[in-house]
């Protein structure tokens, strides 16, 4: 079969480089020029464990092409759409992207085409899209086109790990498009599949992060709990999950990443009701950088330094551990909260560009640091000589990378009681 992925971002680069690989005819298709320049050239525009030596296989092979051109594609026998589904100012999704994509496939497929999409999306969408490409080429759905949602599942880092091993669902509009959807990712999956409709997948993909984004509310929630009690959150975390049905998730200064501060939004958006919970977890976790600007404001006051004259280094960038990823990262929003506050914002990421050069020369003369990444090098830094490059010692830890607070240091940390 001919293969086109529509989109060459985090998903679907790596999964035109799956297909290709796996031996298919593959036209990876991207409206950013400078994007598939790069890809042309061999070079990839995202950063992934394996993808430089699978893409330049991929493309030296001839079996992966990019393109900005939709002729390019034109009566392809299977359509993958990954293009991103982001969130509006007011948190309704943007569906512009998806929308877009839809036509251009449905003005280049042929009669039979299998159209997939792999986007995340909000529940009843692929019914709609059916529905804009019956209207488009006036195909009946599931009859002259057969269309599936095949929601990814892989976690950034893990990517070329996590498309093999992970288990997928296929959504289809018919069982017969989730039948065919099912047999070509055969091509390269190993782990289960699973055949549904596409409501049912639009919402299991959903529920995952929105099950994840609950679970980490609830954590922080506790974290809260415990700074009145002056207990130190996850000393009672690891307690309570020696029992053998509860896994309490790891509480921090706030949740980022491109999926779970937005797919809870778009579970809820094509709903009339619901319950609250779901948005107050939201709420919940988009205000844990307020509290990690408490407890350094809390720590400030104690040295009697008024915030206005303190110089803040904050170290980590990325949303999470060992990534380069800053998209919703909550340490732009703790940012955002103290800038106007404090005299000075320094910041340090050995995996983001245009932070301090080097840890030594964002710490040199600071008054507080600030932990807002779990990056494996920060577990091993020598407060001994950090200590002696800070003006003043003020230490709030947001992702738990201390065990014990280094001597002579202010310490708070987020769950961490009264020290
Ligand atoms: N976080 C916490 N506490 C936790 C776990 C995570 O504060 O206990 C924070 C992280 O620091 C980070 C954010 O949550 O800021 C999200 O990180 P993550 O590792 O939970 O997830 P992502 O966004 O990298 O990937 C998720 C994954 N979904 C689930 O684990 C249910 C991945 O499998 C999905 O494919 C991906 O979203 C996606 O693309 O939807």
């Amino acid at each position: 079969a001919e293969i086109a992925v529509i989109g060459l971002g985090y998903i679907g680069l790596p999964t035109a480089i799956m297909f290709a690989n796996a031996g298919f005819n593959v036209v990876g298709y991207e409206i950013r020029e400078d994007v598939v320049k790069k890809i042309k050239n061999g070079n990839s525009h995202i950063i992934e464990p394996d993808i430089d030596d699978l893409l330049r296989k991929a493309v030296e092979s001839g079996k992966l092409r990019a393109t900005s051109n939709p002729e390019e594609i034109k009566e392809k026998d299977v359509y993958i759409i990954c293009v991103q589904t982001p969130l509006r100012e007011d948190k309704t999704p943007n569906l512009e992207y998806l929308e877009s994509a839809v036509k251009t496939v449905a003005k280049a497929m042929k009669k039979g085409s299998l159209v997939i999409i792999e986007s995340t999306i909000p529940p009843l969408t692929t019914l709609r899209m059916a529905e804009i490409i019956e209207k488009e080429r006036r195909f009946k759905a599931g009859e002259d086109f057969y269309m599936v949602h095949a929601p990814e599942r892989v976690m950034p880092g893990r990517i070329f790990k996590e498309l093999v091993y992970n288990s997928r669902i296929f959504g289809g509009i018919t069982k017969e498009s989730a039948e065919l959807a099912e047999v070509l990712y055969r091509s390269f999956v190993k782990g289960q599949t699973f055949i549904t409709n596409s409501t049912t997948s639009e919402m299991v993909k959903l529920m995952e992060n929105t099950f994840r984004d609950v679970n980490i509310a609830l954590a922080n929630e506790f974290a809260f709990l415990a700074h009145q009690y002056n207990v130190d959150i996850f000393k009672a975390i690891e307690l309570a999950n020696t029992h053998p049905r509860v896994k309490i998730h790891v509480p921090g200064i706030g949740v980022g990443g491109h999926c779970l501060p937005k797919d809870p939004y778009l579970l809820l958006s094509p709903a009339k009701e619901d319950f609250g919970l779901i948005k107050r977890a939201r709420e919940i976790n988009e205000d844990m950088p307020l509290m990690a600007k408490d407890l350094l404001f809390e720590a400030l006051k104690t040295i009697n330094l008024p915030p206005e004259d303190a110089i803040v280094t904050v170290l980590g960038l990325a949303y999470k551990g060992n990534s380069d990823d800053t998209r919703n990262s909550p340490a732009h929003a703790f940012i955002e909260h103290i800038k106007d506050d404090v005299k000075e914002v320094r910041s340090y990421d050995p995996y983001v560009k245009g932070t301090h050069e080097s840890i030594m020369e964002a710490l040199k003369g600071a008054d507080a640091l600030v932990i807002a990444t779990d990056h494996s090098e920060f577990k091993e830094l020598d407060w001994k000589t950090i200590g002696e490059l800070m003006r003043n010692k003020v230490l709030i830890d947001g992702r738990h990378i201390i065990e014990e607070p280094p001597k002579g240091f202010v310490f708070k940390g987020i769950g961490r009681g009264e020290y």
